[in-house]
């Protein structure tokens, strides 16, 4: 490839909201320039990279996958992407081999929750997004807008998404949630619009050429400089100038024939913005003169006469109007040709997007420690700047980073080699004995030059070049057999490709399970992860109908985990298969996929497994007596130990709301501080831009401050106009976060164990097992004061010495069970979720009875089984303890967005009223005949809901769900009527129907083989006998 030109290449994504038109778009560019892949004629209709059947059933694109264009002397490879939330997964592996994204928003349904997660997405791999507003046809002919309110409402999507992604530049890192609920507070009036002026901070500038209006329907598209263009030989003036003209208050007065501002343009139903007057309204003409029946076929000629256009007479006689429209207006403003020239022109090449994103793809790595190996630090920076430069000579050294792996059957791969020759693809090592299926990994080579026939190195995101011994299972070595460029489902073998290219690559099916890096050296770092939206939440069992299809099974299983990038496989600890899916259109897909192509046998499926967690009401309205739970004297649970020697007090608080969220959003680094992965000790520091936290300098100092200030927000939210109480209560937190020992379950969860009350050390000859502040010492809350209030009492006698060495050494069992109670909750089993812990647990010396006795107690030590004892007796007292404070179940909500028209909100709101959902926002979305509805809905309610909604509303209504927090609910699941009022209204309980809480835990103990408490008489109503009496 002699005119190789890395300056000539550019890899671009379309991301938008499902059903914005993102594959009817790529039809028209591929069908303008994919080499004849696709007939013009069926640009729209084909769906040209939705090629799986189960794509074309539900007309919805389910993975990403890339096609090369080629535009006047550029390359383009195009990747088109799912909207639908399900396969968000989808959209991170496109948006990490892209360097641009099309942004498409439907002008009509504006800005969706999934356009939030897409903006996001681009922002986080620092690409350079586009915007392209489509459907434009909808405001005319659906919504009967007048060119001026089709105006307005292209301006403020324009500043919508412009509003969105400057939170994103200020570095608030809201979730996609946050974000919606945040925007719809703060809303902008429409006549303010008119105000903005151009504010060079936008990222989206219409004037500038990154902002499309398209129709992708009827195949037409234009941004703004092709309008300035056209006028500039008209008007006499610059293009430039009428550019920016063009769009916001620019107005033209014909008199002076000169560009005005709102003021000087005056009042009056003519004057209107340049934009409006001169790009919208000849469209308008062009739809109106085209699909009306009384339609003025003069302004058609008109136009293609100004416009110089050929279309042929026969497209114009047609009598199928939509055939004459779109004759004129592909020939007038051409798709394909609007939005290429939009990407070549404001997207980067390879060389640039590669210099901006390195910061991202490869972060610099400070290697504090000096006693490192030097030369494979120089290499590994050698490393990173050929990427940086994307250097595609033969020399440079390979990189290549693989997003994820996917499934083709063998007999679908070409037959023939670059040079024509004949491959034999069933002697593939990926597919013997497997299956028919070949795995290909989606590849972006970044660095260098890939052939077929090279050895390459495999790196997992957890390999270390510095530390090779120990990450030696992090790195492996695979030869690539086959390249390809991919044309959607097609693929062109090469047998080679240089930097900046996407690839298809043969061969790594063995040595990469969803994402790797892959490198000609060893000494180079690994990618960055790719951030995904949500994890998987749908889990199902699943067994084969045949046991003896056990083993096909389990291939299946195998199989479709690699094929998949989003799905999880394991294995429940009751021994049964579990299947994780991000929502049940993708769950329904892994099903069929695991029936017909990977396991193909029959298969049972298990309604799905809802997670819960176990909390208590406690009480959150005052947060000092909240506190007093934690030291008050009578407000405990005890148990003994079966010999009596160990006594354990526990008494449990609910932490505060926000404090509870921080341990939650922030559990894997506070379990890489805690497990010491981080810190002092370690060398190497980097940030990952996942969470507002990890991004800053200091983890760990991030960590405590926001430690402290959740805690202080929580307590001002409550006592806000008492100071004294609000100073009081801080302080006692203070002293509190200096105890802090452990955090449960797995040391990371969003339960806390604090260490007893020194004070109280030693009570009638027993010593207490102290603790030690593990993890306030890990998160820097203790400085040298702390120390001294925490010297050990002096031992006054030797019994206290010995009995204080084995408390020392009991420490460990309290720990464990806490761990173990906060594993499993008493409700059923599930983990415990926000609750404080300080448990007391004194030794007795052990009492001699006998010589017998005493041997036991010697062997009972020996073995450690009093450490087994002790560990019990801690996890039966934490769980007595939280069925002493009003227990409660938490469950996980759904936030919900639901679009639907007008008249069919009553069903929706039945539908809605079944599935126990929360109503937060009810809005008409102006200018056209929907409503947009924000709801709760609970997980454990959420399936078939989408089905049930659209079955209610004749399939008017859509709904969008993505996970959002936990909730307890408020219902207590053992109540039964105890005073007059409650007793008056229930009963004396017998008549109350088990509340929600009582069946969702009745449910779950069920499920989990635990026994259920339940009255087995069903009909206390005298039952007739069958028997007829003669
Ligand atoms: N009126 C109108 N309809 C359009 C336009 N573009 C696309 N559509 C329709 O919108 C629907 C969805 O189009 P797709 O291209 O499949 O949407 P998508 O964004 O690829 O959807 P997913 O891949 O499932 O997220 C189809 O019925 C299209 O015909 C347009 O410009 N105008
Ligand atoms: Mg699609």
């Amino acid at each position: 490839m002699a005119d190789y030109d890395t300056r000539k290449i550019r890899n671009i994504c379309i991301l938008a909201h499902v059903d914005h038109g993102k594959t009817t778009l790529a039809d028209h560019l591929i069908a303008a320039s994919g080499g004849g892949v696709l007939h013009p004629k069926l640009a729209g209709k084909l769906r040209f990279m939705d090629y799986l059947d189960e794509e074309q059933r539900r007309a919805i694109t389910m993975k990403s996958s890339s096609i090369g264009l080629h535009y006047k002397d550029y390359s383009i490879n195009l990747i088109d992407s799912p909207g639908h939330m399900d396969f968000c997964s989808e959209v991170s592996t496109a948006a990490r081999l892209s360097d641009g994204a099309l942004i498409l928003v439907d002008a009509v349904e504006g800005v969706h929750i999934q356009t939030h997660a897409v903006l996001r997405q681009s922002w986080i791999e620092k690409l350079t997004p586009c915007l392209v507003l489509n459907k434009i046809d909808r405001l005319i002919s659906e919504l009967k807008l007048s060119p001026m309110e089709a105006y307005t409402r292209l301006l403020r999507i324009v500043h919508e998404v412009n509003g969105i992604m400057s939170a994103y530049k200020s570095e608030k890192y809201l979730s996609d949630v946050d974000s919606i609920l945040a925007g719809s507070t703060g809303e902008v009036g429409d006549e303010s619009h008119e105000l903005i002026e151009d504010d060079e901070e936008d990222t989206f500038q219409p004037q500038t050429g990154n902002v499309a209006f398209v129709c992708a329907l009827d195949g037409w598209g234009f941004s703004i400089p092709k309008f300035a263009e056209f006028y500039a030989s008209k008007f006499g003036a610059s293009s430039g100038t009428l550019q920016k003209a063009f769009w916001g208050p620019r107005y033209f007065n014909p008199k002076t024939k000169m560009i005005v501002g709102k003021k000087a343009a005056g009042e009056g139903s003519k004057v209107r913005p340049m934009f409006v007057q001169f790009v919208l309204e000849p469209l308008w003409q062009v739809y109106q003169a085209a699909l009306e029946p009384d339609g003025d076929r003069a302004m058609l000629e008109k136009v293609i006469k100004s416009f110089n256009l050929s279309v042929p007479p026969r497209e114009l006689q047609n009598k199928d109007p939509k055939v004459v429209l779109q004759a004129v207006m592909s020939r007038w403003l051409p798709l394909s040709d609007s939005i290429l020239s939009m990407a070549v022109k404001c997207m980067p090449d390879p060389i640039a997007a590669q210099t901006n994103r390195i910061s991202r793809l490869l972060p610099k790595r400070e290697i504090l420690d000096s006693g490192v190996d030097q030369d494979v630090l120089a290499e590994a920076e050698l490393v990173r700047r050929s990427v940086e430069a994307c250097d595609c000579s033969d020399e440079a050294p390979c990189v290549a980073f693989v997003s994820k792996m996917f499934a083709v059957p063998v007999k679908m791969l070409p037959q023939r080699g670059p040079q024509g020759e004949m491959l034999n693809n069933s002697a593939d090592q990926d597919s013997i004995g497997e299956s028919d299926e070949c795995f290909l990994a989606f590849a972006r080579i970044f660095s260098g030059v890939l052939s077929a026939g090279q050895s390459v190195f495999v790196l997992s995101a957890l390999y270390d070049p510095l530390k090779r011994e120990s990450a030696q299972k992090h790195l492996q070595e695979a030869e690539l057999q086959s390249l390809y460029l991919m044309m959607g489902q097609g693929l062109k073998p090469v047998s080679s490709a240089k930097a900046g290219n996407v690839v298809a690559i043969r061969g790594l099916g063995q040595h990469i399970l969803k994402s790797a890096t892959l490198s000609s050296t060893i000494n180079c770092w690994p990618f960055s992860s790719m951030v995904f939206q949500v994890a998987p939440t749908l889990r199902v069992a699943i067994e084969p109908s045949d046991p003896a299809d056990m083993g096909a099974l389990m291939k299946g299983l195998r199989l479709l985990n690699r094929a998949d990038p989003f799905v999880e496989v394991s294995v429940s600890s009751r021994g049964e298969h579990v299947l994780g899916a991000a929502g049940e259109v993708h769950l329904e897909r892994c099903i069929k996929d695991l029936k017909e192509r990977f396991a193909k046998v029959r298969l049972e499926v298990s309604p799905p497994l809802v997670s819960y967690k176990e909390t208590i009401e406690g009480d959150q309205t005052n947060p000092l007596d909240n506190l007093k739970l934690l030291t008050k004297s009578s407000d405990y649970v005890e148990k003994t130990t079966a010999n009596g020697r160990c006594t354990v007090r526990v008494h449990v608080m609910k932490l505060p709301p926000t404090l509870i969220k921080l341990l939650e959003e922030n559990a894997e680094l506070l379990g890489d501080v805690i497990g010491g992965k981080r810190g002092q000790t370690s060398k190497v520091v980097w940030s990952q831009p996942t969470s507002s936290i990890a991004e800053q300098e200091d983890p760990i100092e991030a960590l405590r401050k926001g430690i402290v200030e959740s805690t202080d927000s929580d307590i001002l939210s409550v006592v806000q106009n008492d100071k004294d109480r609000a100073e009081e209560c801080r302080t006692k937190w203070l002293k509190l976060l200096k105890r802090m020992w452990s955090l449960g379950p797995r040391q990371v969860g969003p339960n806390i164990l604090f260490t007893p009350d020194p004070k109280k050390d030693i009570v009638d000859r027993s010593v207490l097992i102290r603790g030690s502040p593990y993890v306030s010492e890990r998160l820097g809350f203790l400085d040298d004061s702390a120390d001294s209030e925490d010297t050990a009492p002096d031992a006054s006698s030797e019994l206290g010495l010995s009995l204080r060495v084995e408390a020392a050494s009991l420490e460990s069992s309290v720990v464990s069970g806490f761990q173990l109670a906060t594993s499993s909750g008493p409700l059923c089993e599930e983990p415990l979720w926000g609750l404080a812990f300080v448990i007391n647990a004194f030794i007795s010396p052990s009492v001699i009875k006998s010589e017998e006795s005493e041997q036991g107690q010697q062997q009972t030590e020996q073995f450690g089984i009093f450490n087994g004892h002790v560990m019990a007796t801690v996890k039966e007292a934490c769980r007595a303890a939280v069925l002493q404070h009003r227990p409660r179940l938490v469950e996980a909500m759904y936030f919900c967005e639901l679009n639907t028209p007008t008249e069919y909100l009553g069903p929706m709101y039945a539908v809605l009223a079944r599935r126990r959902a929360r109503v937060l926002k009810e809005e008409m979305q102006e200018g056209s005949p929907l409503f947009t509805v924000h709801a709760y809905v609970p997980v454990a309610e959420s399936f078939g809901f989408a089905d049930e909604l659209r079955r209610w509303t004749s399939g008017a209504a859509s709904a969008l769900l993505v996970l959002s927090h936990w909730e307890a609910i408020p219902e207590d699941p053992f109540f039964v009527p105890k005073t007059e009022e409650e007793i008056e209204e229930f009963g004396d309980g017998s008549s109350v129907l088990p509340n929600t809480a009582r069946k969702l835990i009745n449910a779950v103990r069920r499920r989990k083989g635990l026994p259920v408490e339940e009255k087995v008489v069903q009909h206390a109503t005298k039952q007739r006998t069958l028997a007829r009496k003669v």
